[in-house]
């Protein structure tokens, strides 16, 4: 059936051991655990983070930031979504399957190599904004759980020998990106689609590669990711619905 399909490829509660013989493994156990443990840092309070766009328990932060002339503004956001939970968050952030249903940035999808239950490498190009020339970017995407009852994916650019960038028509960006979730229900009762909550912290960092206009960046920025978020969130609530709890 659909359930027992989707509760096998569910986040695994434990690394794959195929991910840890691979050539990736220690950058992408490196910059996932950095990524996990900055995520639910706060914002507030911090010198140069501001809130951009807040809409219900969602809050959008921005650092106004340059790298060799091109805008690098880092983002971070924090949400708490009702009825879903953190592995199921990741379930359909991480795996391709869904992912034409709520990323409307897309223009394609490849999957380059699959590295693991837990880790894949992608191949996305991305829709045109007008004037700048299209972007591409090559990246590896890891879900776990960790630790502290975190479950997150995060996605990190790399480099592909079959995936030369700046060959056609694509410019390379070069992308940072982690969802982490955490769910929490009352002491003493069992979770339940009606009680529980899950925290959410979206970190990305976008180098666009090459020369973009910073204002039409920034707009594109602004619009973009509030945009993804509810979309995303949204979309997860939808698919769970009628579907057991997986914790
Ligand atoms: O995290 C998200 N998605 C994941 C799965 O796809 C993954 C993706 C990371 C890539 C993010 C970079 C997206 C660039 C898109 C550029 C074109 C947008 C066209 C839109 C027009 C309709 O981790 C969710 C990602 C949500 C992305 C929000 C937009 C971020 C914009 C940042 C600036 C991009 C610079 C590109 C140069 C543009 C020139 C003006």
């Amino acid at each position: 059936s659909v359930h027992t399909r989707d509760q096998v490829e569910l986040p695994p509660p434990a690394i794959d051991n195929r991910l840890t013989v691979h050539t990736l493994w220690s950058e992408i156990d490196r910059i996932s655990s950095e990524q996990i443990q900055a995520a639910f840092e706060g914002v507030g309070g911090e010198i140069g983070w501001q809130l951009f766009a807040e809409e219900g328990d969602m809050r959008m932060y921005r650092r106004e930031m340059e790298v060799d002339g091109m805008v690098t503004d880092p983002l971070k956001a924090m949400h708490k979504v009702r009825g879903v939970t953190a592995r199921e968050m990741c379930h359909y952030f991480f795996n391709p399957r869904y992912r034409y249903e709520w990323e409307t940035t897309l223009e394609t999808m490849t999957i380059v190599e699959e590295i693991s239950s837990d880790a894949l490498v992608f191949h996305q190009t991305f829709k045109r904004i007008w004037p700048a020339s299209q972007r591409d970017a090559l990246f590896w995407s890891h879900v776990r759980h960790s630790s502290t009852g975190t479950y997150a994916v995060t996605n990190h650019s790399t480099t592909n020998v079959d995936y030369p960038s700046n060959t056609g028509a694509c410019i390379r960006l070069f992308v940072t990106v982690c969802l982490a979730c955490r769910t929490t229900y009352p002491a003493g009762e069992q979770p339940t689609r009606n009680n529980i909550t899950t925290d959410i912290a979206y970190c990305s960092t976008v180098n666009p590669g090459g020369w973009a206009p910073a204002g039409v960046l920034r707009a594109v920025y602004k619009r973009e990711y509030p945009k993804f978020l509810k979309r995303f969130t949204n979309y997860v609530v939808e698919q769970c619905r009628d579907k057991p709890i997986a914790i």
